[in-house]
């Protein structure tokens, strides 16, 4: 986060960079909304879209599930991503695929795997989104095995079994893809406001 008081030496400064960055922001708000009601797309930079999201594919970190939630908390407040439709589940197994077979370790890696935002540690097999605790309304598990791992409760695309999704170690390390919804990506520029 931008730390206000670094940059400035006085008052007067900070009250006219306060005023820019605010006129600049909102001057951002109104382009994002712009777009985002014609293309439905207003994202960051490294970020891609889809429907109402945005989403960043961290293939350049690998971290075990709890330390890729906070990842994404320290991009804009995101979250590992959450799969509500087939859609949205093609959308991320497609780009995944490409990952996977472009600059990842390749095809015969099996720790090439991306984390999503579900886990059952609480009650086996009862998978739940760690966002909302809401049970699964939509599943694509590779088989009914990967489902099923007493000592393995967090979810990935499996990088091995062409992105399905599989249960994992939860202290293994793998790849977070982030989300943030664009409304919330638009709150979280309204909140982040000038002065830091
Ligand atoms: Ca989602
Ligand atoms: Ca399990």
């Amino acid at each position: 986060m931008i730390n206000g008081s670094f940059y400035f030496n006085s008052d007067f400064n900070r009250g006219e960079m306060a005023l820019q960055l605010l006129l600049g922001s909102l001057v951002l708000i109104n382009v994002c909304l712009l777009v985002s009601v014609k293309a439905r797309g207003c994202c960051p930079n490294g970020w891609l879209v889809y429907e109402d999201s945005c989403y960043l594919f961290a293939d350049e970190i690998k971290v075990d599930w709890t330390s890729a939630i906070h990842f994404c908390e320290s991009h804009l407040h995101a979250h590992l991503a959450t799969v509500e439709t087939r859609d949205e589940d093609m959308f991320l197994k497609e780009f995944a695929r490409k990952l996977f077979k472009g600059h990842l370790a390749g095809a015969h890696d099996v720790f090439a795997s991306f984390w999503l935002g579900a886990s059952d540690d609480e009650v086996e097999s009862n998978w739940v989104w760690y966002t909302n605790h809401q049970r699964l309304n939509y599943t694509s598990f590779a088989n009914v095995a990967e489902s099923q791992s007493p000592d393995q409760d967090c979810l990935i695309l499996w990088g091995d079994y062409n992105m399905e999704w599989a249960d994992d170690f939860c202290g293994a390390n793998s790849h977070p893809i982030c989300e943030i919804e664009i409304e919330n990506y638009m709150s979280f520029l309204e909140n982040a406001g000038p002065i830091g």
